[in-house]
């Protein structure tokens, strides 16, 4: 089944950057609800908890330092097809890589801070938005 919803973090870097409201321009212009946000910082436990499928890679533990080191704005949005059309939104996992316009290649800087973060799977979305918001802060 499909949902309309998607989960996404507007990351340290680019929250450093000054990008928040840039970013949540791009996002509202793409035609996508908020249904939930907040300004909020990860703890180390909370970056490997939500990061737990890569904790065998290389990179993980730069990955949990990245995440920690300042504050985030974390979102579920909503629109038809949300999980796929955000994916288009940010572009490529890789800066480098990503498509003109994407918010990806607009804003963020290496393939490690990477600006922004986007479900890829419903049923992530689903975990990954349980795992920010309680139900009453989900409108
Ligand atoms: P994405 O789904 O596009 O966010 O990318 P992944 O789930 O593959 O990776 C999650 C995060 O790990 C990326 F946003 C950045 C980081 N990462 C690296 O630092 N190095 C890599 O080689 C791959 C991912």
């Amino acid at each position: 089944m499909t949902t309309r919803r998607t989960f996404t973090m507007i990351k340290p870097d680019a929250v450093e950057n000054g990008h928040i409201g840039a970013i949540l321009e791009k996002i509202n212009a793409a035609g996508f609800k908020i249904v939930a946000m907040k300004y909020t910082q990860m703890s180390k436990r909370d970056a490997e908890t939500f990061y737990a499928i890569h904790k065998e890679r290389p990179f993980f533990g730069e990955l949990v330092e990245f995440m920690t080191r300042g504050p985030i704005v974390a979102a579920i949005l909503e629109k038809d097809n949300a999980v796929e059309d955000f994916r288009a939104l940010i572009g490529a996992t890789n800066p480098a890589e990503a498509a003109e316009g994407t918010i990806r290649k607009l804003f963020a800087t290496s393939l490690g801070e990477n600006a922004v973060h986007g479900s890829d799977s419903d049923e992530n979305a689903a975990i990954e938005g349980a795992f920010h918001f309680a139900g009453r802060e989900i409108f």
